[in-house]
């Protein structure tokens, strides 16, 4: 039951209520010759794209929302892998957001198997990200969970519609291509030790990489907290297993890194408000079904 409990603390402080004011941040970057943009639209359910084909190797996605909602937009993009089918995807995901442990354990073993997701990002209306990955060639979806995370707590399993996105064989390695990895941009590692490792300072403005080098997948969403909040606080409040919302939580947007598979990387660019985040990921533990941020997978960070 503590279990459970401390569930649904952490998803309270997930779904933090964004601010009004809503700044035209414009997520900015130098666009390298050779990358691709896509520009990407939620609504909480829902996504469009400028376009559906590209080519393999890096494309940038400029990912924003209407959903005005707690939610914003939460998208991911995944492609199959191997024998997995939509509907062997959707049975991963359905089993992921379980209230029952050994059933979520199972659905993140699902999706490590069955999926590889590289993001894209979670924004809030006013927020754009931008985020950039490379991709080789095949068939790929996105979905936006925004609406399903957007209310008291996710009540039943999702159903998300799913929009095709095809990126094509063009003949050249891109293997060999840029990988973003040149961009000198500060970098948050995803480990099997279910951590975050990095810097505790990024920029307010700007871009941070992340690499998934654990054998799960991962996400990184950025809560606003009080100044001088400390992770031990932060796990003194999970393993106390209260239901009250966080006592160092703050009003503000969320924001953040989707699913990211393990052996891959995603680099966000993005504009938000200076000030103390905490970095959390929610994906259950592949054996025991207990999210990662309760197991200790936060990590407090400034933004200036
Ligand atoms: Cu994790």
């Amino acid at each position: 039951m503590r279990r459970l409990v401390s569930t649904l603390a952490a998803l309270a402080l997930a779904a933090a209520v964004p601010v009004a004011a809503a700044g035209s941040a414009s997520a900015n970057q130098a666009d390298h010759p050779h990358v691709t943009t896509v520009w990407v639209t939620g609504d909480g359910s829902h996504v469009s794209l400028s376009r559906w084909r590209v080519d393999e190797g890096p494309v940038s996605f400029r990912e924003s929302t209407t959903n005005s909602g707690p939610g914003g937009s939460q998208i991911t993009l995944f492609r199959l892998l191997g024998k997995a089918t939509v509907n062997t995807f959707k049975a991963d995901l359905a089993n992921e957001f379980s209230s029952d442990p050994a059933t979520a354990a199972k659905g993140t073993r699902g999706l490590n198997r069955d999926i590889s997701a590289t993001g894209l990002a979670d924004v809030q209306k006013g927020y754009p990200i931008s985020v950039r990955v490379d991709l080789r060639p095949g068939t790929y979806y996105l979905m936006d969970l925004g609406n399903f995370f957007g209310s008291m707590g996710p009540s039943g399993p999702p159903d998300p519609a799913l929009t095709k996105f095809v990126v094509r064989d063009s003949g050249r390695d891109s293997s060999t291509g840029e990988d973003g990895s040149g961009w000198h941009t500060p970098t948050v590692w995803l480990t099997s030790a279910d951590r975050f490792v990095g810097p505790s300072h990024l920029p307010a403005k700007g871009s941070v990489t992340f690499r998934n080098v654990a054998d799960t997948i991962h996400i990184a969403q950025f809560s606003p907290v009080k100044k001088g909040t400390t992770d031990k606080e932060i796990q003194a409040y999970y393993d106390s297993g209260v239901m009250t919302p966080p006592p160092f939580a703050l009003d503000g947007p969320t924001f953040g890194l989707d699913v990211l598979s393990a052996g891959t990387h995603a680099t966000l660019t993005y504009d938000m408000p200076p000030g103390t985040y905490v970095m959390q990921c929610f994906v259950a533990d592949d054996v025991t079904g207990m999210p990662h941020a309760i197991m200790g997978m936060h990590k407090v960070v400034v933004l200036k």
